[in-house]
């Protein structure tokens, strides 16, 4: 038996999925969480197997979106036993629109009110038995959050598939059935009977995917009909359908809902026409963010991070272990690799630790309090503004954790461009892994400055900004962006088990990579910093590292670090951004990493790091979303292009700001910004146009 929960984006479905299979998918406030459809087996045992199907959030069952897509797909082709529409019952209107969607895909249907703690918070009063007996299908109370009534609508579910009994779809006016009658007698003999209204109702919508093997002939009759039709009405067919449905969800919630409250603001209203105003959004996200990098960054997460770097792994650690080693009688060329290599590059990693849990805990804390999807909607309103779409930014959310999830969330977006343009800057905001080399960067070389940690933050979304920008003005990237809809949850207070277990889980993460592929690259870098190409050496100036960093370090001579080591440690975060700092700790273990760089150098080397192509796994993603070679050069290559040239700007300018020179690579530095503020602020379409 198969039952698939369908509803809007955030109506508690994967809540609901997980109380009911004890599976662990993401529950988050944001749409694009669940793109595709995720199958579990029923925990509570009610004398079958039953298959439980978690549906991506759909508005409606329109195919314009991925998600709506692969739902309308799956519900009209698969064809489950029986369906769960959730529908957030806080927000019951605008949710029943799919509602009256689904009961025409001729499946057994039943409803569940979610979020009915809500409703009874706020003092709202639904009558579930006449809004059932007027939709014609069982209707009950649920909180998915509060594990209460999950079990009865089940029940029910399982009831509805036995009975096999599917509900009868709402009537539109006398005129609109006329024409769907004569829409169904046309097709009645080429769609199952089950599905007749469904695509009846499409082909009178102009619904182009409906992918009916009609004659030509049929098809000809029904567009005959409907511009008929829509001559007469005075308006195109799927906008009436639109009104009409709309019309009955009015009648259905004027009976059926009383609304004491309405129009009194909540705590959370009151807080977002703060958190959320025009004038005061920006600065609050910009405080809070600085706050967060601060913290976690420079002050609690530093001070910890001091002691696990400088006590922990500079000699608890390597002294315990070398102790053990002398003891034992290794050779001498495996306690260097162990102390020199493995200690060094894997301890200069983990020692971040506690900075990145900080970090974690305070974006776990944003984000489960309900601010992440503020920062969606500011973002979004600042996105459209560029010409930029919305939607952009849930990638980008997401890719805070991780570049992987986030370029795969770009899915989401419909316009081609738009999600190419997406999967390109995304990584531009610094991932968790890159987190290391900012506050390693941050605090070396900027002990005392507050803001260097928070920049990456603001260069990374300034990054996305100006890229997007500028993309939007070439042609394959030009064209209006698609709007974005998203609802803003209700603030509420952080569960601090949930968010403690988010935290652990993400350093658990951080923890794993060093233990596998940090220690893996560790090895190999001591191995080639201390072996030339024909036997060991003993100065690594002349090992296998320093021939390969030394052939690549002219190039990067003119953005202030070109010094191999500093160039072999920007390869090696091609494979895992972490390296980076791993392969610092090996080969500046005897001399510190001060001496690496000048400050002016260092934040090259982190502008370049930040900016420049992802991992190797990111990197993998990219072109597996961009399906096209050509596409995954075009987005590694500018990436890195990108980040080559706001590095070198950034050096020289310092240079010649801080009085410590001028040259050639001021004038190019300055014709950089003059052309990057061309392509800002030229009038797109135009000159595409004239050329
Ligand atoms: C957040 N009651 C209440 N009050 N909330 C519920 C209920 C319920 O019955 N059911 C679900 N939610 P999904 P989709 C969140 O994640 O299952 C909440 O898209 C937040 N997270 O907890 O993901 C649920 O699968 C920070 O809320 O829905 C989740 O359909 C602040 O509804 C949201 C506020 O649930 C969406 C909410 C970090």
């Amino acid at each position: 038996m198969k039952i698939a929960l369908a509803g809007n984006p955030n109506s508690g479905k994967t809540t609901l999925f997980n109380t009911l299979t004890g599976s662990n998918q993401h529950v988050g406030n944001w749409p694009g969480v669940t793109v595709e459809k995720k199958d579990g087996t029923l925990r509570r045992n009610m004398g079958e197997t039953v298959i439980i199907q978690d549906l991506p959030g759909i508005y409606s069952l329109s195919p314009y979106t991925l998600e709506e897509i692969i739902t309308r797909k799956y519900l009209i082709s698969d064809r489950p036993d029986a369906i769960i529409n959730i529908v957030d019952a806080s927000n019951i209107e605008r949710n029943l629109y799919l509602t009256t969607q689904i009961l025409e895909v001729g499946i057994p249907v039943v409803i569940a009110l979610n979020m009915i703690d809500i409703v009874q918070k706020k003092g709202d009063i639904i009558d579930i038995e006449k809004m059932s007996e007027k939709l014609g299908v069982p209707v009950l109370e649920m909180s998915a959050l509060k594990v209460v009534g999950e079990t009865e609508v089940v029940r029910a579910a399982l009831l509805a598939a036995k009975s096999g009994k599917c509900p009868t779809p709402i009537t539109f006016s006398p005129e609109t059935e006329n024409v769907l009658r004569e829409i169904s007698e046309l097709i009645k003999d080429y769609v199952s009977p089950q599905t007749l209204r469904f695509c009846s109702i499409k082909l009178f919508e102009h619904d182009g995917k409906t992918r009916l093997e009609l004659p030509d002939a049929v098809k000809l009759q029904i567009e005959d009909l409907v511009y008929k039709f829509e001559d007469k009405a005075g308006d195109d067919s799927d906008s009436v359908i639109i009104n009409e449905r709309y019309n009955y969800i009015s009648r259905i919630t004027e009976e059926c809902v009383i609304l004491p409250h309405k129009g009194e603001l909540t705590v959370s209203d009151k807080i977002d026409k703060i958190v959320t105003s025009r004038v005061l959004a920006l600065p609050i996200f910009a405080a809070v963010m600085f706050l967060v990098y601060y913290l976690s960054i420079s002050t609690i997460g530093g001070l910890m991070t001091d002691w696990v770097n400088e006590t922990l792994f500079g000699e608890i650690v390597p002294n315990g272990i070398g102790a053990f080693l002398e003891r034992i009688g290794t050779a001498e060329w495996l306690n260097a690799l162990i102390l020199d290599g493995i200690v060094a590059g894997v301890g200069a990693v983990l020692g971040f630790i506690p900075q990145m849990l900080m970090l974690f805990l305070f974006l776990t804390l944003l984000e489960d309090c309900g601010y992440m999807s503020r920062i969606a909607f500011i973002l979004d309103r600042i996105f459209k503004k560029f010409g930029l779409s919305g939607k952009s930014f849930i990638p980008i959310l997401i890719g805070t954790g991780c570049g992987v999830p986030g370029i795969l969330a770009s899915r989401t977006i419909e316009s081609e461009s738009d999600r190419r343009m997406t999967i390109i800057t995304t990584t531009f905001i610094p991932c968790s892994a890159k987190l290391p080399i900012i506050a390693l960067i941050a605090g070396t070389f900027f002990p005392r400055s507050a803001f260097v940690a928070p920049s990456a933050y603001f260069i990374g979304m300034a990054a996305i900004i100006v890229s997007g920008v500028m993309l939007k003005k070439t042609k394959p990237f030009k064209g209006a962006s698609a709007p974005f809809v998203m609802e803003l949850p209700a603030y509420h207070p952080p569960k601090p088990s949930a968010v403690l277990r988010t935290t652990l889980n993400r350093g658990a993460e951080f923890v794993q990579r060093a233990g596998t592929i940090i220690l893996l690259a560790s090895v190999i870098i001591w191995f080639l910093s201390n072996h030339s190409f024909s036997f060991r050496v003993s100065d690594v100036a002349d090992s296998m590292l320093a021939v390969i960093g030394g052939g690549l370090a002219p190039l990067f001579a003119p953005v202030g670090w070109g010094k191999w080591e500093a160039v072999v440690a920007a390869l090696t975060g091609i494979i895992a951004k972490e390296n980076i700092v791993g392969t610092m700790g090996v080969l500046y273990n005897k001399t510190g990493i001060e001496t690496a760089f000048t400050p002016l150098a260092a934040y090259s080397f982190l502008l370049f790091n930040l900016l420049c192509a992802p991992c190797l796994a990111a990197c993998g993603t990219v072109a597996q979303e961009m399906k096209s070679r050509k596409w995954t050069a075009f987005a590694l290559g500018y990436q890195c292009g990108f980040a080559y040239i706001v590095a070198f700007i950034a050096y020289q300018l310092g240079r010649f700001f801080s009085g410590t020179g001028f040259g050639v690579g001021t004038v190019a530095a300055l014709v950089l910004v003059w052309a990057m503020l061309m392509m800002l602020f030229r009038k797109g379409e135009k000159k595409w146009r004239q050329s």
